[in-house]
């Protein structure tokens, strides 16, 4: 009996590759340039990046799409739904990792810990010379989750320990969450010093980190972005920095990937890392992990792991 047949349409980690390989019949390529007996024959999907519409339709026996990372913004869920058309993603695995590193950016954008390295490597310090104190310390600072779900919750757990005031905003109230709650994002940046994005792509997201809530977060402000660059007014975000209205930024994510504006690079207030919040080997080893359960459940059991919310029930 011939294997079920999985598409891989690009680039994914090498594990998800060779796991597929233990159980199915891999197809790499462009779901816009099969045959029309391949496309037939597909009826999964492992995807690290876009999937859309133009490739759903591509695929009239496709059941399942399993995209690897958390934020699934890349695939085309809706449209999957209406078609009957599981998406699952890697949710809860990575928590732990991109808590981690969002801790690690924000005291290296408030401490300045990189531009102080570069320093020490550069050879200046030198008898008598000490690299300047840092303008900002964590200590006394009020920081605002912009977002509190599975992530923005580990990242909450991990602040509390440094004695900072905690304050959040999201859509809805968590009543058992022992934070300020701010109904709107503006009320959020008003009150706090310190912001820490970590929402998902979504049409109403967009661009909402904008010149007013980086003002309201003020000269001593630091916002740390963790989640997707598009929620960020990027022009507005390098105008702030360099005309002192806002402090200090760490980005780990990006509005235009990999495209980083000069603007952002020149500035020396800014600590930027190329999307790696979750990017450790056992990290992104159990979020492949994840992508093939997802396809090797619903094969076998006839039940998804983790499907996103968009997506019809079954099994
Ligand atoms: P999650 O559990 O779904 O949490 C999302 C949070 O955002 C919730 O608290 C949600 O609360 C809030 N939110 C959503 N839309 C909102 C809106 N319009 N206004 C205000 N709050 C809103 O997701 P997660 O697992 O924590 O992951 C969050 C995102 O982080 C992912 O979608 C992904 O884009 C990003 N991420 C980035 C990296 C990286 O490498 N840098 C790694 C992993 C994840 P309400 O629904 O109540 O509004
Ligand atoms: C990954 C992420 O880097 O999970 C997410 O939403 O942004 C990151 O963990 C990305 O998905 C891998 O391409």
């Amino acid at each position: 009996m011939s294997r079920i047949a999985v598409l891989v349409p690009g680039k994914i980690h090498e594990r998800v590759l060779a796991r597929l390989k233990e159980a199915f019949d891999v197809i790499e390529a462009d779901p816009l340039s099969l045959d029309a007996a391949t496309a037939g024959r597909i009826r999964g999907v492992a995807v690290s990046g876009t999937f859309g519409a133009a490739a759903i339709d591509a695929l009239p026996n496709v059941e399942l799409i399993s995209s690897f990372g958390v934020g699934y913004d890349g695939v085309d869920a809706k449209h999957a739904a209406s078609k009957g058309i599981i998406v699952t993603n890697t949710p809860d695995v990575l928590n732990d990792e991109v808590a981690d590193t969002a801790i690690g950016l924000l005291l290296n954008t408030v401490r300045e810990f990189p531009r102080a390295e570069n320093w020490l490597r550069e050879g200046n310090w030198k008898p008598g010379q000490n690299y300047p104190l840092s303008r900002f310390s964590l200590k006394g600072r009020h920081v605002g989750l912009y977002g509190l779900g599975r992530i923005g919750q580990e990242i909450a757990n991990r602040l509390a320990p440094f004695k900072v005031k905690i304050s959040y905003h999201t859509r809805s109230r968590h009543a058992d969450a022992p934070y300020d709650y701010y109904p709107t994002l503006k009320e959020l940046a008003d009150a706090v010093d310190t912001m820490i994005a970590i929402v998902p792509k979504t049409p109403q997201t967009h661009k909402t980190v904008n010149a007013e809530v980086l003002s309201a977060l003020g000269p001593d402000g630091v916002f740390v972005n963790i989640g997707r660059g598009w929620t960020v007014d990027e022009e507005a975000l390098a105008s702030a920095l360099s005309s002192g209205k806002l402090g200090a930024a760490g980005l780990d994510v990006f509005y235009d990937e990999p495209h980083v504006p000069a603007a952002l690079l020149n500035l020396p207030n800014a600590v930027l890392l190329p999307h790696l919040a979750s990017g450790s080997v056992p990290t992104r080893n159990a979020m492949a992990d994840l992508v093939v359960d997802n396809l090797v459940e619903w094969f076998g059991k006839g039940k998804a792991l983790t499907p996103v919310p968009e997506t019809p029930v079954k099994g």
